[in-house]
């Protein structure tokens, strides 16, 4: 167990800001491995993952299974590739396996598993099934005493599960002032908008009257992102919390952030390069 169980950022002085852009290409890197992957989901997600594991969370990168971490639970198994990025960055997988993404035998396959990965919390490829899990995560550390966090990244596309719904019931009848669930509203799913799919507006109301605190910050914006994770940890009540985070699919590379089609976007051979290089003059200090 580490003794200081600050969070990481607190120690480090690595910008945020050049954390995300890490992952970014971390997650570029991978993509090119397999000429494909979640890659718009990546990089719009990874100003989040960067103030989730370098602001907020308390983790251990030498024991990952370490009994005083928070809990990250990847609730979109899709986004794995994302995740690997920042657990890398984290240090909880080594760089070297970046290459092996995607591959048989890899400890990194595209849809995330939770028995194959350090740092990988459940299997969430199924959608709609974090939240119930995070409940029961949020529920067993209450009981041991436990005053650790549990943290539950969704997608919008997830909002349109009933099963959603019935975890934000349980959560606020059972007051888990220790859960929080960060919602991905990139406004993108499989055909197309989200608002245009199922809509789940007014999103903010129907968390509050759900019983939740709820926030909705620009997802890509750090400053505003750290300030809603604080105002989530902070929060005096007993309710569980929810930030929306809106966030631009493809975040980082101009030519793939105006794609029509971005739940899987089609990245060319040629391409990976370049959207490598145009990451490049984005680099941060
Ligand atoms: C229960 C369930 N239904 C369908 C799928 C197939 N599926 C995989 S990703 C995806 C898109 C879901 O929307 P969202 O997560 O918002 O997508 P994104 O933001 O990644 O485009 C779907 C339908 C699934 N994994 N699980």
């Amino acid at each position: 167990m580490p003794e200081d169980q600050r969070p990481p950022s607190a120690l480090s002085n690595v910008s945020l800001a050049r954390r995300a852009w890490n992952i970014r290409r971390k997650a570029l890197l991978m993509g090119e491995v397999q000429g494909q992957g979640y890659i718009g989901q990546a990089l719009g997600i990874a100003d989040v993952l960067a103030a989730s594991y370098f602001h907020a969370l308390r983790y251990d990168p030498a024991d990952p299974e370490w009994e005083g971490r928070d809990r990250f639970l990847l609730s979109i198994g899709h986004y794995a590739i994302a995740l690997y990025a920042v657990l890398m960055e984290a240090g909880i997988l080594p760089e070297e396996e970046l290459e092996t993404y995607g591959m048989d035998d890899s400890r990194m396959p595209m849809s995330g598993m939770a028995s194959y990965t350090p740092g990988m919390e459940i299997t969430g490829g199924s959608l709609g099934h974090g939240l119930g899990i995070a409940v029961g995560v949020a529920m067993g550390l209450k009981r041991k005493g436990s005053d650790r966090f549990v943290y539950n990244l969704m997608s919008d596309g997830e909002l349109g599960e009933g099963s959603t719904w019935e975890a934000a019931m349980a959560g606020a009848h059972h007051k888990l002032d220790n859960l929080i669930c960060l919602i991905d509203f990139n406004d993108q799913q499989a055909d197309g908008k989200s608002t245009q799919m199922l809509s789940a507006e007014p999103l903010l109301d129907k968390w509050t009257a759900f019983g939740w605190h709820a926030q909705r910050v620009d997802g890509n914006d750090l400053d505003a992102v750290v300030a809603a994770f604080d105002a989530a940890r902070n929060h005096p009540g007993d309710q569980p919390r929810a930030i929306v985070f809106d966030t631009l699919m493809c975040k980082g590379v101009p030519f793939l952030e105006t794609r029509e089609i971005t739940h899987f976007v089609r990245v060319e051979k040629d391409e990976w390069a370049k959207a490598l290089a145009v990451l490049e003059e984005g680099k941060p200090a």
